[in-house]
C-alpha cells in the first residue's frame, strides 16, 4: 500500500479519503497531478498559440532573445498569455454578476408595467424577493437611482437596469468607480485605465492579444489592469451587492466544516459551484415537510444540505449551511459513498466528476446551460420556475438514497464563524448607533493590529492541500496581523478552527485584545470569490475613516493567494494591484520565463499604480515579504514605533487643556 497521500494534504479528512482512493486505485486530482507533468515552457508563459503559424515555443539557451514567426518577443507573448488569463477570470466573475442582475430584474417588475403587458409577469420569479431593503437603497444611491417616495419594486428594477448598463457600457466609466478613494480614481484616470463597460474591457483584451494587434508588453499589461478593474469594481462588486439585496447581507453565523458534515442516516445533497441563485432556493425548499416526509419514506431521517467551493460559501455566509470541503475535496466527497446528489452550476466543477459518478452512486446534476458535463443529468435552471426546479433536484437526491452501496464518511469536522460582510464588520466595530471603522483604524495606528492581510484563493494539487493557507494565516495572526479570507482559503483555515473566536489563542497580544473587545475571530470570513470585492470596500472605508493615508496604496495591507490555480485568481490579484495593494501568489509564475514581464508587473506596476504582483512559491518567503512590505508602509505613515496607550487621569487632562 502506498502512503503517498500523507504529504499531499494537512487535512485529516482528506488524508482518510485519499487512503481509500490510493488503496483502491481510484484516480483523483491528487493522483493525476503525479502523472501529468507540467509543460515547463507553457508553465512560464514561453509558448504562444495565438495563431496557426505557431505554436511558437521559446526554448533553448537563448530563448529570451528568440522571436515567434510573426516577430513577437517573449515579453509580448508572456504579457499576452497573462492578460488573456486575467480577461477569462474577469469574464467569469462578471458573467456571474450579470446573471444576478438579470435575476433582480426578473424578480421585480413594476406594477404599472404589468397592467399594460401581461398579468403573467406577476409570476415572473416566484420565490425571490428583496431581503435587504436598506442595501438596495444604498446601492441605488451609488448608481444614481432616484429613491424618494418610490415603490421598492421600481427602485429594484432601476438598480438592475443600471447594473446591466455597466456590463454593456460603451462610453464613460463604471458607476462603482466613484466608490474608490479619490486619489485612486485620479490615478486610474491619469493612466486611462478607469474601467468603462465590463464586457468592453474583456473584449478589448481579447482583441489586443490577437495576432498583429498590441505588440507592446507594457501597453498590453496596462489594459490587463483595466480589465481586472472592470471585475473588482464592476462585475464582482455587483455580484456581491445584488446577492446581498436578494438573499440578505451576511451577519456573523456559526456553522461546521469538512467532510464529517455528511450524514450517514440522512439524504445528503451537496451544492457545488458559485452562484447563490439556485442554492438559496434549494435551502428554502429543503424545509418543505412534504419533502422531508418523502425522504423518510425512503428510509432517511431527513435531508442534509452541505456545500463545496464558493456556492458553499454563499449559503454558509447567509444561512449557516455546513461546508463539506474546498476545491480539492469535490471528488473525495463523492468517494464517501454518502453523497446522494451533487448539484452544480458554474466554475471550479471538474470534468472528472462525470466519470467518477459512473462507478459511485452519486447523482451529478448540472443546471447551467453554460456548464454541462458528460455523465451528469442536466436539469436546466430557470429563475422563473426556481422552487419547482429546486424541488425536482431534492427529489432526485431522495430517490437515490436507497441506492447507496456502503459509506465511509470521515468523522472530521470543525466549528467556524462566517458572515463578515463589510456592513457587519462596521457594525461589530462601532455598534448599532455608532457603526464605524474608527476602532480598527485606531488599533492599526497604535500597533495593536500591525496590518490587514487577505489570504484567499484556491487549492492546487501541485502543492500540499491547505498547508500554505494555514501556515501563513497562523503566522500572521501570531504577529498581530488581522486576516480576512474568502473562497477555498477560508474553507482551508476553518478546518483548523482558525475562524472561531477561540482561535484568538493563536493571535498575538495586540490582535487578541481587539478580538476580545469586539468579539470577532482573528480571521474573518468575507465570503465567496466574488466577495473579494468586500475587501475593496473595507480597504476604502479604512482610507475614508482617516489617519492611514489617502489611498489604498498607503495602507499597511497586502493580499496573498498561496495555493492559487484559476484564472479568476489572476483577475482578483490584478484588481487588488490596480487598486494599490501588494499581492503575492504562491505555486509558480505564469510569466516566470520572462524577466521583463516579471519586472513590469512588479516594480513597473508599483511605479504607476502603487501595487505590485509577485509570484513566490516559498510560503516562508511570502510571509517575510508581506511583513516587510507592511512594515514599510507603517514606517511611511509614521506609525512604525509602538506607542504605549496612555490613560490620562484628571490632573493630566487639565494640563493638556492648559497647553
Ligand atoms: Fe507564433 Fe506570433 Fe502566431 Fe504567436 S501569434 S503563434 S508568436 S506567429
Ligand atoms: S471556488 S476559484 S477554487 S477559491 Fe471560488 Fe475555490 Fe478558487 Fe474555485
Amino acid at each position: 500500500m502506498t502512503e503517498k497521500y500523507l504529504n499531499k494534504t494537512v487535512d485529516p479528512a482528506t488524508k482518510e479519503m485519499l487512503k481509500y482512493a490510493y488503496e483502491n486505485n481510484i484516480s483523483t486530482m491528487f493522483s493525476r497531478v503525479e502523472e501529468m507533468k507540467k509543460c515547463p515552457i507553457g508553465a512560464e508563459g514561453r509558448c504562444c498559440k495565438n495563431c496557426a503559424m505557431g505554436p511558437c515555443r521559446f526554448t533553448g539557451k537563448d530563448y529570451e532573445e528568440k522571436v515567434g514567426i510573426c516577430g513577437a518577443t517573449l515579453s509580448t507573448v508572456a504579457a499576452r498569455n497573462l492578460s488573456r488569463g486575467i480577461a477569462a477570470g474577469a469574464s467569469a466573475h462578471s458573467d456571474h454578476g450579470r446573471d444576478l442582475a438579470l435575476t433582480l430584474k426578473a424578480v421585480h417588475i413594476p406594477t404599472f408595467f404589468l397592467c399594460f403587458y401581461s398579468v403573467f409577469l406577476l409570476e415572473e420569479s416566484p420565490g425571490y424577493e428583496i431581503k435587504d431593503e436598506s442595501k438596495l437603497f444604498h446601492i441605488a444611491e451609488i448608481l444614481g437611482v432616484e429613491t424618494d417616495s418610490r415603490d421598492i419594486k421600481d427602485v429594484a428594477l432601476d438598480v438592475a437596469d443600471r447594473a446591466l448598463e455597466d456590463f454593456g457600457r460603451q462610453e464613460g466609466i463604471l458607476y462603482y468607480v466613484s466608490r474608490a478613494p479619490k486619489k485612486r480614481q485620479d490615478i486610474w484616470k491619469k493612466l486611462r485605465i478607469d474601467p468603462r463597460g465590463i464586457d468592453r474591457e474583456v473584449v478589448e483584451m481579447m482583441h489586443r492579444t490577437h495576432i498583429g494587434v498590441d505588440q507592446d508588453a507594457e501597453n498590453i499589461l496596462l489594459h490587463a489592469l483595466r480589465t481586472s478593474l472592470s471585475d473588482g469594481w464592476g462585475g464582482s462588486m455587483l455580484a456581491t451587492d445584488i446577492s446581498d439585496i436578494l438573499f440578505g447581507t451576511p451577519k456573523a453565523i456559526a456553522s461546521t466544516m469538512n467532510l464529517g458534515v455528511l450524514k450517514e442516516d440522512e439524504v445528503n445533497l451537496v451544492i457545488h459551484g458559485h452562484e447563490p441563485t439556485l442554492s438559496e432556493m434549494i435551502v428554502t425548499v429543503a424545509d418543505d415537510p412534504e419533502l422531508i416526509d418523502y425522504a423518510k419514506s425512503k428510509g432517511a431521517k431527513g435531508i442534509n444540505l452541505t456545500g463545496i467551493c464558493c456556492t458553499a460559501n454563499e449559503v454558509l455566509m447567509r444561512q449557516g449551511i455546513p461546508v463539506a470541503g474546498n476545491f480539492l475535496q469535490q471528488e473525495l466527497a463523492i468517494l464517501t459513498g454518502a453523497v446522494d446528489a451533487m448539484v452544480v452550476d458554474i466554475q471550479c466543477i471538474i470534468q472528472a466528476l462525470g466519470k467518477l459518478v459512473e462507478t459511485n452512486h452519486t447523482e451529478l446534476i448540472t443546471t447551467s446551460h453554460k456548464a454541462k458535463i458528460p455523465g451528469a443529468t442536466h436539469i436546466p435552471f430557470d429563475e422563473h420556475n426556481a422552487p419547482e426546479i429546486a424541488k425536482q433536484i431534492i427529489m432526485k437526491a431522495i430517490d437515490n438514497f436507497p441506492n447507496r452501496n456502503g459509506t465511509r464518511i470521515p468523522n472530521v469536522n470543525s466549528p467556524l464563524v462566517a458572515g463578515f460582510s463589510h456592513e457587519y464588520i462596521n457594525y461589530m466595530l462601532g455598534g448599532k448607533y455608532r457603526a464605524s471603522f474608527r476602532p480598527l483604524n485606531d488599533a492599526i495606528i497604535d500597533g495593536r493590529i500591525q496590518g490587514v492581510v487577505g489570504v484567499v484563493g484556491c487549492n492546487n494539487p501541485r502543492v500540499a492541500h491547505d498547508k500554505s493557507h494555514n501556515y501563513i494565516v497562523k503566522e500572521l495572526i501570531s504577529r498581530d496581523y488581522l486576516v480576512v479570507q474568502t473562497g477555498c482559503g477560508a474553507i482551508a483555515c476553518s478546518k483548523y478552527g482558525l475562524l472561531t473566536p477561540e482561535a484568538m489563542v493563536h493571535a498575538g497580544e495586540g490582535l487578541r485584545s481587539i478580538c476580545e473587545t469586539v468579539g470577532i475571530p482573528p480571521v474573518l470570513h468575507l465570503g465567496s470569490c466574488v466577495d473579494n470585492s468586500r475587501a475593496l470596500t473595507i480597504l476604502t472605508q479604512v482610507v475614508h475613516e482617516g489617519g492611514l493615508g489617502e489611498d489604498i496604496s498607503d495602507l499597511p495591507a497586502a493580499g496573498i493567494a498561496p495555493e492559487w490555480m484559476s484564472e479568476k485568481a489572476l483577475s482578483i490579484g490584478t484588481y487588488f494591484v490596480a487598486s494599490g495593494l501588494y499581492v503575492l501568489f504562491g505555486v509558480g509564475s505564469p510569466v516566470g520565463g520572462s524577466a521583463e514581464v516579471t519586472e513590469m508587473i512588479g516594480s513597473g506596476w508599483e511605479s504607476i499604480v502603487g501595487g505590485k504582483l509577485e509570484f513566490e512559491p516559498d510560503p516562508e518567503k511570502i510571509l517575510e515579504k508581506t511583513i516587510n512590505h507592511i512594515q514599510k508602509k507603517r514606517k511611511a505613515l509614521g506609525i512604525h514605533e509602538k506607542k504605549e496607550r496612555v490613560l490620562f487621569d484628571m490632573e493630566a487632562r487639565r494640563e493638556l487643556e492648559i497647553e
